[in-house]
């Protein structure tokens, strides 16, 4: 039995899409975000980093989301639907798998912490200063790193429909998290193609039924 540790708003979605896309009978257990936005103490009892996703199969109890996609897809998609099969497609594959929580989800989790040192629960007495330093770091740092990213993706996602090959992979599934961080608050204009990528995504029937197993996914800025 397949059992998914799912928190709210979160990369945990990733997980649902593949097992709606594999058509995967599962049942999800769902976790609450606390004010602070970390999950509930609870998630700790099932996997001691309290993260999640988490996924259970028959006593083998899985995190990380790029390791649940790929265990998924060898274990319950005989027919390579969601890994592309063509070697150069592969490549891409395995390269936007690792990019997506190696390279591009830190810097997105680095805006998200530097835009918000001027807000609660931040003291009050230091918010100004903590919007300053806040400020002063993604102007010296992170913007263009963001933006070379965005870039590179765009630039991408003109020349290929998919992450990886000619359809929906595993790849596109990792990458969806990144990718709705990326425009809701990356701060870069002009990415037409991984927009066009983005509502692509978001009309899939896969997607729909995602939102409707495992709530909204609307990051914050
Ligand atoms: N690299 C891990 C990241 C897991 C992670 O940080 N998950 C977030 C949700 S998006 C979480 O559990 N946050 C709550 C917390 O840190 O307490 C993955 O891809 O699964």
């Amino acid at each position: 039995m397949l059992t998914l540790h799912h928190l709210n708003q979160s990369r945990s979605h990733r997980v649902i899409w593949a097992l709606e896309e594999l058509s995967l009978t599962y049942e999800i257990v769902h976790y609450q975000r606390e004010k602070t936005m970390l999950a509930p103490e609870s998630l700790k009892k099932v996997h001691p980093l309290g993260k999640s996703p988490v996924l259970e199969d028959n006593g083998l109890i899985l995190a990380e989301s790029g390791a649940i996609l790929e265990y998924l897809q060898e274990t319950y998609d005989p027919g390579s639907r969601l890994k592309p099969l063509e070697p150069a497609h592969k490549v891409q594959y395995r390269f936007w798998l690792h990019y997506a929580e190696g390279s591009l989800m830190p810097l997105l989790l680095m805006k998200l912490v530097f835009n918000s040192l001027g807000k609660p629960p931040v003291p009050f007495g230091i918010r100004t200063l903590g919007k300053a330093l806040g400020q002063g770091v993604q102007k010296a740092y992170l913007n263009r790193q963001i933006e070379a990213h965005a870039r590179f993706i765009e630039s991408h996602l003109s020349r290929n429909s998919w992450f990886a090959g000619d359809s929906l992979s595993m790849a596109d599934i990792q990458m969806s998290f990144p990718i709705f961080a990326l425009l809701t608050r990356g701060g870069i204009d002009n990415l037409p193609h991984t927009q066009a990528w983005k509502e692509k995504v978001e009309s899939s029937p896969g997607w729909r039924r995602t939102l409707e197993q495992g709530g909204p996914l609307s990051l914050p800025g």
